[in-house]
Formats: structure tokens, C-alpha cells, sequence
């Protein structure tokens, strides 16, 4: 109901699947990437077009709530760390557009689809940051959430999308460390400082929770993807990791996780914790988020924005391209 519905059309058993198909699944089985002028059945080009692309809409919206805090920095060192940051996630979004791109799927037709709503980007960035602490939960939590996530996609079976992964990771660990640091300051500052961190995990803390993806149960492509090794992990796995490795930083911060069901369990060897609210969950990606009009009327007007560079940029190449042919 809430999914754009490119999601297998019942999985096939080997038996049930045409040559073509069982060859692929084998290469798939045996490890090997699939590059882009390999064989592919339509279905794994679709999952992985809406997964980098829905990816790569993230990068590029998720600017956006830390974009917020550049010029309010608290002080000139940490201005230029952020900026720095924000940049990185330009960066990212590039890297992945063109990873799609490979799969024959044009930049700007990804583009009109995110902003025609045809297309979803991370629901995490339709939340307000409202204080600076926010800028320290979004790097501990938000590109915590993201690196547990992305660090077994380096593993993922689509060649440029596994490689432009492992450029990402890198950059995300500094990210990570960069929000856990104006975390550390924040809790040993002054009483008001420690409230001001707390108040940014209190929330955060599900929002992020919520970047995994709907429950196992709920989750209409998780079986597929990950027959294809286009996810390694099921939603379910990786939330679990992220509690489990978050919990420990947040009582080394001193700060509370904002969930009273909060236990650890030996005999899993995990935290239970309290699902997310669900149902908040669906309506921020149906578009109903504190911030989703916000988020996307503000890539809109980029994008109406920027159009004179574009028409500048299509001139001069024809132009070069003209007096190259009357050259010849
Ligand atoms: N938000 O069947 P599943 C970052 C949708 S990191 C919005 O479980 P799937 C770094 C899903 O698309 C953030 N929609 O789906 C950064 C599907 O609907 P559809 C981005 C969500 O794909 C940090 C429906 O629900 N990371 O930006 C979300 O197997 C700081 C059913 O769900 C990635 O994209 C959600 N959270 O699993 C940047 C990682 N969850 O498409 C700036 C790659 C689910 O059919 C600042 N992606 N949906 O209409 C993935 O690993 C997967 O796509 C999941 C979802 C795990 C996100």
C-alpha cells in the first residue's frame, strides 16, 4: 500500500526460473558482481533504480537540515567542519546518481520524479533541527544509522553501486564522529548544554530508529533485494545492530535513551527496545512529515533556480560543438 509497488512479482524458485535467470541468481550465489553491460532480469533493475535513486535523493535533501545551521555555527571551527560535511553529502548524492545512471536511468528523469513526489527520500530529513544540539544527534544518530546500514551495501552484488559505497563510508565514519564530538562538549558543558543534548536525542532517538525501514513483516522488498544481494540485511537486523552499538554512547555521553522499555537481554545478547510509531512512520512517507513541503519545496526551487546555469552550460556546449565541426 505504501510502496511504489517495483517489488517482485512473486520470488521464483530456481526451478520456476528461465535460464537466464537461474545463470544470474548463480553468479549472484557465487559472489560476483554484476556490472552494468551484464545480463540482468528487469526486476533487479528496477529494485536497484529505486534504491540508489531514492538513496541518492537522500544525500542530496539531507543537506538541507543541517544546510540550516551552517551560518549559526557556534564558532568558526565548527562552521567550517559542517560545511565541509554538507559538501560530502553533495558529493554522495553524485557519486549515486551516476551509479544509477548506469542502469540507463537519466539524472534528470530521477530528479523529476523526486520532485513530482513520484519518488521518496530518507523519511529522517522531514524532522526539524531546531537547536545546535541537533547538529551533534544528527551526526552520532542519523549517520550512525546511516553507516550501519551502508557498510554491508559495500558487499552489495551491483558493481558501481558496492564501489561508490565504499568511497561513502569513509566519509561517513568522519560524519559520525564530527555529531558524537559537539555531543561530548554539549554533555559536559553547563546544565543547560547537557538539557539542550538530551532534548536533540529525545528526538532523534526514533526517527532514527525509523531510517531502517518498516518492520520485517511490513517490508514488501526485503526478501527479494536480498535474494538479489542488492540488501545484505534484513530492516529488522540493522535496527537491532544500531541499538545495540548506540546504547553503550549514549550512557557514555551520561544522557538517557528516551524509551522506558529499554532492557538488556542476555539471552539474545541485545537491548529489547520499543518499536518506533509505526503509523508516524507511514504518514512522513506518504508526505505528511513536520517537514516534507518544506524539504521538497526547497529542492524545487533549487532546481527552477538553477535553471539559467543549465541553459548556460547547454549554449556554451553547443556552441564549442559548432566551431569544433566548422574547424574540421
Ligand atoms: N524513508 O520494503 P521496504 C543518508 C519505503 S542515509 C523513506 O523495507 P526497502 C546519509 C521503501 O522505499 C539515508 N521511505 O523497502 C546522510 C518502500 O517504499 P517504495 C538513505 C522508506 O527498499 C546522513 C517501503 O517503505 N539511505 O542519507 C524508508 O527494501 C546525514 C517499504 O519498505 C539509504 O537509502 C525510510 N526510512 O528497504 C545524508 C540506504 N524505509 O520505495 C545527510 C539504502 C522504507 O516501494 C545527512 N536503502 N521506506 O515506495 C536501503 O537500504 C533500503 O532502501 C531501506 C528500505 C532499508 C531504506
Amino acid at each position: 500500500m505504501y510502496a511504489q509497488m517495483v517489488k517482485s512479482e512473486g520470488m521464483k524458485s530456481l526451478d520456476e526460473m528461465s535460464p537466464e535467470e537461474r545463470a544470474f541468481q548463480e553468479r549472484i550465489d557465487r559472489g560476483e558482481k554484476i556490472e552494468p553491460r551484464d545480463w540482468m532480469p528487469e526486476g533487479y533493475r528496477k529494485t536497484l533504480i529505486r534504491q540508489i535513486g531514492q538513496h541518492a535523493h537522500s544525500e542530496i535533501v539531507g543537506q538541507l537540515p543541517e544546510g540550516n545551521w551552517i551560518t549559526r555555527a557556534p564558532t568558526l571551527e565548527r562552521k567550517a567542519i559542517l560545511l565541509a560535511k554538507v559538501q560530502d553529502e553533495a558529493g554522495h548524492g553524485l557519486y549515486l546518481y551516476c551509479a544509477a545512471e548506469t542502469l540507463g536511468v537519466s539524472r534528470d528523469e530521477l530528479l523529476e520524479k523526486l520532485h513530482s513526489g513520484k519518488m521518496k527520500y530518507s523519511s529522517i530529513f522531514n524532522y526539524p533541527t531546531l537547536t545546535w544540539a541537533d547538529m551533534g544527534a544528527v551526526g552520532w544518530l542519523v549517520d550512525g544509522a546511516a553507516i550501519m546500514n551502508q557498510v554491508p551495501l559495500q558487499r552489495t552484488s551491483y558493481g558501481p553501486y558496492s564501489r561508490a559505497m565504499i568511497r561513502i563510508c569513509k566519509e561517513e565514519s568522519f560524519h559520525q564522529r564530527q555529531g558524537y564530538h559537539i555531543m561530548m562538549k554539549l554533555a559536559r558543558g553547563t546544565e543547560a548544554q547537557k538539557r539542550m543534548a538530551q532534548d536533540a536525542l529525545n528526538r532523534f532517538w526514533y526517527p532514527s530508529l525509523m531510517m531502517f525501514g518498516p518492520s520485517d513483516k511490513d517490508s514488501v522488498h526485503s526478501a527479494q533485494s536480498m535474494a538479489w544481494k542488492i540488501k545484505m540485511n534484513t530492516n529488522d537486523e540493522l535496527r537491532q545492530k544500531f541499538v545495540d552499538q548506540t546504547v553503550p554512547q549514549a550512557e557514555y555521553l551520561g544522557l538517557t535513551v528516551p524509551d522506558e522499555g529499554l532492557r538488556w537481554n542476555d539471552e539474545k545478547g541485545g537491548y529489547d527496545f520499543t518499536e518506533p510509531d509505526w503509523s508516524e512512520f507511514f504518514e512522513v512517507i506518504k508526505g505528511n512529515g513536520p517537514c516534507n513541503k518544506e524539504r521538497l519545496g526547497a529542492r524545487v526551487q533549487a532546481w527552477e533556480g538553477g535553471a539559467w546555469v543549465r541553459d548556460g552550460l547547454m549554449a556554451h556546449a553547443k556552441k564549442h560543438a559548432a566551431a569544433k565541426l566548422a574547424a574540421e
